[in-house]
């Protein structure tokens, strides 16, 4: 069943089938996928912010100005979505979550996981060391254009080498966490480490 599938949709480029994990077909097109509705925003100043807490010296909320004066990042990647699409050389522009910790108060010794919150509930944790990684963006712009509305505007998290589900789309707070908890999705099943190559797909 599935391998008819991949043999209609695959398009994998000649000599590109080693970036694809196991599992995986490529897709051309940026599929939208979320549980519930898309966020619209009319004054984004006064509707939008982001929340900064948990383990850390003190909290602190960004406006839409004050965090689009942090410096940018340019991240060109692969990304993987659970339900099996992977789309090749995608590149996205935002806040390198390194440089963005250079940005608010210290965090605690004790903050070892982070939980993306986001508008309707959504919810996405990641370990913090996951987080550090170059590639890890707080992303708000996709191939040189703000992003869509269905895609996050106007942030959205990437972290290119999990699943795409911990790329929580719609970002509202970072809250950091000496211990796991689980997610949106790692709560209703899916493998909490979502590593693609490994095929952590669901929880056992
Ligand atoms: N806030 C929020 N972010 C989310 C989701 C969601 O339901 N809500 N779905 C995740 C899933 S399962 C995937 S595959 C990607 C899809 O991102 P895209 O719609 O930009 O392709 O967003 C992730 N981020
Ligand atoms: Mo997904």
């Amino acid at each position: 069943m599935f391998d008819a599938f991949r043999k209609r949709f695959d398009r994998t480029p000649p000599g590109q089938e080693e970036r694809v994990p196991p599992g995986q077909y490529v897709t051309e097109k940026f599929p939208v996928l979320q549980y519930g509705d898309v966020p619209h925003y009319t004054d984004i100043e006064k509707t939008w912010s982001l929340r900064v807490f948990g383990e850390i010296e003190e909290p602190k909320i960004f406006s839409f100005a004050e965090f689009r004066a942090l410096p940018t990042a340019t991240v060109r990647c692969d990304i993987h979505c659970v339900t099996r699409w992977s789309k090749l050389d995608t590149t996205w522009e935002g806040v390198s979550f390194r440089e963005f910790l250079k940005h608010i108060p210290p965090i605690k010794t004790s903050a070892k996981f982070v939980m993306a919150h986001c508008e309707a509930g959504y919810t996405a944790n990641i370990p913090l060391d996951v987080l550090l990684d170059d590639d890890v963006l707080l992303a708000y712009k996709y191939e040189g254009e703000e992003l869509d509305p269905e895609h996050g505007y106007p942030l959205r998290l990437l972290v290119p080498k999990k699943y795409f589900w911990k790329s929580a789309k719609w970002l509202r707070g970072i809250e950091f966490m000496t211990q796991d908890k689980l997610g949106f999705w790692e709560r209703y099943g899916y493998n909490n480490h979502a590593d693609p190559w490994l095929e952590e797909r669901y929880a056992d």
